[in-house]
């Protein structure tokens, strides 16, 4: 018999008799649910993540509560995110499904998602800081972009089509307002939740809040996060929402999915990837491995552009359902070339900008990342984190002045050697 009791949050305990009643669910598990093992496995800030494992295979299962995990019930949080989540999993599923994980059960009053269990897999974060290599990372991670992010746009989607879901993630507005808060506001002015090296990054970050052109270059981007729905983003595409194994990628955690501008899922997942690169000078011991690690990191970065600018111009000479660009106003195949061309340089130059938004944020705001802050000398990490900032301030002030991925890669390198 089932004696779960709805509305309460599941735990080790009242999982399984939960995951019972769901057919599908019980029998990938397999066996009794007496017999199933519950393990709580999120590493976020927000949820919660809980792998169950049977006799036959296992589950992943994600309730949100409502309030956010790293501070507790002092911090309110929708736990509607969890619909969104599920929402972003199966619009994205419709175009790019081998990079996401499978959805077997969505729960919208108990605000929970049952996924696959991907095993072996590791968060690509911690893949990456431990100098593990993945052949197909940055085509996977192309293909990803371009699957979620040309397939939602007005490029592919009818308007009559993409309008009610434009609408329908609108909803998702708690989610968003943290974003809007965190990455293009509070780090810079005086607020409680920001927190960095200190005292050896002080100076740097009261430059910051004195830099009146690096603050209206944020402020821009944040119009354009705030009024542009050019696509279905995941909205937190960070290397900790990634999982990988040597020859497989999933992005999985899309609970801040919005319509928004793409350049910031590309500009994320660079600045993380860049975060990644700069972290490796960490460690003070002498690593032989090192300047490989870090040449393979840049080589990501400029093979997931490439391969999403290429990806991006294919889908656009493909029969298209968007309204976006109609070919029978384009005789000429060069203009609508042209046309295909400067949209993506405009795809390129937000992603710049709202790269060094990103950098900024994980290292004098709330959400820090984990490669720097596992550097334990205070001294070394500051040293790796004025690094990032000076690259980030950089992209934001000149996002102009970067018309190619290697010239993101060369101000990263040349970042990396500038002493101040
Ligand atoms: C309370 S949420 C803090 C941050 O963690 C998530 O990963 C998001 O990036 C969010 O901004
Ligand atoms: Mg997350």
């Amino acid at each position: 018999m089932n004696d779960f009791v709805p509305s309460e949050l599941l735990d080790e305990k009242t999982l399984p008799p939960y995951l019972s009643a769901i057919p599908n669910v019980a029998e990938r598990l397999g066996g009794h649910s007496s017999g199933w093992r519950v393990r709580e496995i999120g590493d976020g800030n927000v949820n919660y993540v809980f792998a169950v494992h049977g006799p036959a295979g296992r589950v992943c299962v994600k309730q949100a509560m409502p309030y956010v995990r790293v501070s507790g019930e002092s911090w309110p949080l929708t736990p509607r995110r969890a619909y969104y989540e599920y929402r972003a999993l199966v619009e994205h599923g419709r175009h790019v499904p081998a990079r996401l994980p499978e959805v077997l059960h969505h729960d919208s009053r108990m605000n929970l998602l049952v996924t696959e269990h991907l095993s072996p897999h590791v968060v690509l974060r911690e893949g990456l800081r431990h100098g593990n290599r993945y052949p197909h990372l940055a085509d996977h991670l192309a293909q990803y972009l371009v699957g979620s992010l040309f397939h939602t746009s007005d490029l592919a989607h009818a308007a009559i089509d993409k309008r009610p879901l434009v609408a329908l993630f609108s909803g998702n507005h708690e989610m968003t307002q943290i974003m809007e808060d965190m990455i293009f506001t509070e780090i810079y002015h005086e607020h409680g939740r920001n927190r960095w090296t200190s005292p050896q990054l002080d100076d740097t970050v009261a430059r910051l809040r004195d830099d009146v052109d690096l603050k209206v270059a944020v402020a821009r981007l944040k119009v354009r996060y705030l009024t542009c729905t050019e696509a279905l983003l995941h909205g937190d595409l960070h290397t900790g929402s990634i999982l990988v194994t040597e020859d497989d990628t999933r992005v999985f955690d899309q609970e801040f999915a919005c319509y928004g501008p793409i350049g910031f899922d590309v500009g994320t997942l660079l600045a993380h990837l860049l975060i990644g690169y700069f972290a490796q000078d960490g460690p003070t011991v002498a690593d032989p491995e090192r300047t490989d690690r870090q040449t393979r990191l840049l080589q990501v970065v400029e093979d997931v552009w490439t391969g999403f600018a290429r990806g991006w111009a294919a889908a656009w000479e493909q029969p298209r359902q968007g309204d976006a660009y109609p070919r029978v106003l384009f005789d000429d195949a060069d203009v609508l070339a042209g046309e295909r061309e400067r949209h993506l340089a405009g795809i390129f130059t937000d992603s710049v900008g709202f790269c060094g938004a990103e950098i900024i944020r994980r290292i004098i705001g709330m959400a820090h990342v984990a490669e720097l802050r596992a550097i334990e000398s205070d001294d070394a990490r500051a040293r790796c984190e004025q690094r990032c900032l000076r690259l980030a301030t950089h992209l934001l002030k000149h996002p102009h002045a970067h018309r190619t991925i290697r010239d993101l890669t060369d101000a990263a390198r040349t970042a990396r050697l500038t002493t101040s």
